[in-house]
C-alpha cells in the first residue's frame, strides 16, 4: 500500500522482474538514450545504471515504460481500475450543470483522504548544501547528437498561483547551462508559465520562486505531467492516487513546498523578464524541437538524500516511456472528460500521433452534426485542446484498433462535406504551423449520416458472416486439419 519513496517503487519493479541493474559504466552522453531506447521498443525492463560516467549518482530510465510497469506504479491490475475508481465517485452523487461537475473535481480528492500534509521533517533533507554544489555531480543526460545540452528530463517542478496561492506542479525539462542554472521549458499553456506572466503583470516583484524535486514515489511523479484543471493540486490527485496522503517539507530558501521522499531538490527562483535561448532538443514528436527563448532557473539550494538515486527519461520517435504515461492519462481521463461529454464511448491516442496530432473518438451519436459538436468541445477542452487532427467515429467502431478506425473512416467519410477545419492554439511543440502556437485543427466527421444532415441514400451494411455457417464450417475445418 502506497510506495514510501522512489526506491520501494524500484524494489517493486525489481520484484516483477520489470528492472535491470547496469553494473558497468555507461556515459549519460547519448550512451544512456540509446540502452533506453532499444530496450522500451523491445519491450525490455526498466534500467537502473549504478555507475553513470562522470557521476555518483545511479540513474533510473524507463520506470514507467510499459502497461505493466505503469500498473505497477500505481499498484493496480489495470490502469482501467483507477478509471473504474474515479467513476465511483463521480457517480455517487451526480451534481447538476458543468460548474457543479467541475467542482466536483476537488470533492474527488477529499474523498479519498487526499489532501497533502505539511511535515517538519523528510528524507529529502537529508543532506542540505546552499553552497559548494554543482549540477554536474548528477547525471544529467544529453539525449539526442543535436541536443542544445545536457536536459533534466523527469522534473517535478512546483510554483504557486500568485492570485490564489494554490500549488501546481508540472513536469517541465530543464537545459543545464552552468553549475547552478538551467532552463525552464514551461511551454505557454502550462501553468507555471500562467504564474510566471500573472506575477510579471503584477510588476511587484522581481523574482518568482521556483522548487525543483527529482524522483519521489511514482504517484506523485506521475502527477506532475496529469492535465489537471488550473489550481488543482496534482499533490492531491497524487494523494488519491496513491490512497494515502503526500507529506510535503517547506524548503529552505524559498516559499513553496517539496514532497518528503524526494531523491533530489533544487530550490530557487526565475528572475521576471530574462530569458535565454532553450534546445534545441530532441523532443517526444520525433523531431528537434527548435530554439526559442525560455525562462531560468536560479539554484539557490540543493537538498538531497545521502544517496540519492537520479531518475531520467528520454522522448523521441514513438513508442517511448512517454507514451505509457500518456496511455494511462488516456484511461484514468475518460470518465472525467466523459462527465461533460457522455455521449464520448471512447477515446485513443495512437502512439505515432504524439498526443497532440491525433485523437480517434468513438459517439454515440444522437443528432445531426453531434460529431462537429463533440470535436468543438474537445478542441475547447483542457490541453486536449491542442487536438491537431480529431476523428469522430460511431460507438461501434473500436478505438483501440487503429486498422478498423482506419477502415470504417474512410470508407464513411465525403470528404468536402465531412472534414471541419478550424483555427486554434496549437502544442508549442508543433513545428508545421505557420507560427509558433497558432494553428488549424481538422476534424473528420466519419459517422454514419442521415437524412437530418442531408443525406438521403441508403446506407449499406456491415459484411458479417451468420452463425450457422460459421458453425458448420468450424467442424469442416478442424476436419480438413486446417
Ligand atoms: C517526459 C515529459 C516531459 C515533458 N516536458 C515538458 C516540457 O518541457 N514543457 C512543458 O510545458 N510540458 C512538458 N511535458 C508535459 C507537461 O508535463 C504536462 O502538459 C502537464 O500536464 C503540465 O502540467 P500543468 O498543467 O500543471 O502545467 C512533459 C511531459 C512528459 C511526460
Ligand atoms: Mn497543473
Amino acid at each position: 500500500m502506497a510506495y514510501s519513496d522512489l526506491r520501494e517503487f524500484i524494489r517493486a519493479l525489481e520484484k516483477n522482474n520489470e528492472l535491470k541493474r547496469i553494473p558497468f559504466e555507461v556515459d549519460p552522453y547519448l550512451e544512456i538514450t540509446e540502452f533506453a531506447d532499444r530496450s522500451v521498443k523491445r519491450g525490455g525492463p526498466a534500467l537502473l545504471f549504478e555507475r553513470p560516467k562522470g557521476s555518483g549518482v545511479p540513474l533510473l530510465i524507463n520506470a514507467f515504460a510499459s502497461m505493466r510497469r505503469m500498473e505497477i506504479a500505481l499498484e493496480v491490475g489495470s490502469v482501467q481500475e483507477v478509471a473504474d475508481r474515479i467513476s465511483e465517485y463521480l457517480q455517487m452523487q451526480m451534481p447538476q450543470g458543468l460548474i457543479g461537475k467541475l467542482k466536483m473535481l476537488p470533492k474527488l480528492a477529499e474523498m479519498g483522504s487526499a489532501f497533502p500534509k505539511i511535515v517538519g521533517e523528510g528524507a529529502c533533507k537529508e543532506v542540505i548544501r546552499k553552497d559548494g554544489f554543482s549540477l554536474s555531480e548528477f547525471p544529467i543526460q544529453h539525449c539526442w547528437p543535436a541536443d542544445g545540452g545536457r536536459f533534466i528530463t523527469l522534473p517535478m517542478v512546483f510554483s504557486k498561483n500568485p492570485e490564489t496561492g494554490k500549488r501546481n506542479c508540472g513536469m517541465y525539462r530543464m537545459q543545464v547551462y552552468d553549475e547552478r542554472t538551467t532552463g525552464m521549458h514551461w511551454q505557454t499553456h502550462k501553468q507555471g508559465a500562467e504564474h510566471y506572466r500573472r506575477l510579471l503583470a503584477e510588476g511587484k516583484q522581481t523574482r518568482m520562486d521556483v522548487a525543483v524535486a527529482i524522483g519521489s514515489d511514482p504517484a506523485v511523479m506521475y502527477s506532475a505531467i496529469l492535465p489537471l484543471p488550473p489550481d488543482l493540486d496534482e499533490m492531491m490527485m497524487a494523494g488519491f492516487l496513491r490512497g494515502k496522503p503526500v507529506e510535503m517539507v517547506k524548503c529552505e530558501t524559498c516559499d513553496l513546498e517539496v514532497p518528503a521522499n524526494a531523491e533530489i531538490v533544487l530550490e530557487g527562483y526565475v528572475t521576471l523578464g530574462e530569458l535565454r535561448r532553450e534546445g534545441p532538443f530532441g523532443d517526444h514528436t520525433g523531431y528537434y524541437s527548435l530554439e526559442d527563448d525560455y525562462p531560468v532557473f536560479h539554484v539557490t539550494c540543493a537538498t538531497h538524500r545521502k544517496s540519492p538515486i537520479y531518475p531520467s527519461t528520454i522522448v523521441g520517435p514513438p513508442p517511448m516511456e512517454d507514451f505509457y504515461m500518456g496511455k494511462a492519462i488516456e484511461r484514468i481521463f475518460l470518465p472525467l472528460m466523459r462527465l461533460q461529454l457522455p455521449e464520448v464511448r471512447d477515446i485513443s491516442m495512437p502512439a505515432e500521433g504524439v498526443f497532440h496530432n491525433l485523437i480517434l473518438v468513438s459517439i454515440r451519436k444522437s443528432y445531426p452534426l453531434h460529431a462537429r459538436k463533440v470535436m468543438h468541445a474537445i478542441w475547447g477542452l483542457g490541453q486536449a485542446m491542442f487536438s491537431k487532427c480529431i476523428v469522430v467515429v460511431d460507438e461501434d467502431v473500436d478505438v483501440q484498433n487503429v486498422r478498423e478506425v482506419a477502415w470504417k473512416a474512410f470508407n464513411n467519410i465525403d470528404p468536402e462535406r465531412d472534414i471541419q477545419l478550424t483555427l486554434g492554439p496549437v502544442d508549442q511543440l508543433e513545428h508545421a504551423s505557420r507560427l509558433p502556437s497558432y494553428g488549424s485543427k481538422m476534424g473528420i466527421d466519419a459517422t454514419r449520416k442521415g437524412p437530418g444532415e442531408g443525406f438521403t441514400r441508403p446506407w449499406p451494411d456491415e459484411i458479417v458472416m451468420d452463425e450457422e455457417t460459421k458453425r458448420k464450417v468450424d467442424s469442416k475445418w478442424k476436419k480438413m486439419g486446417l
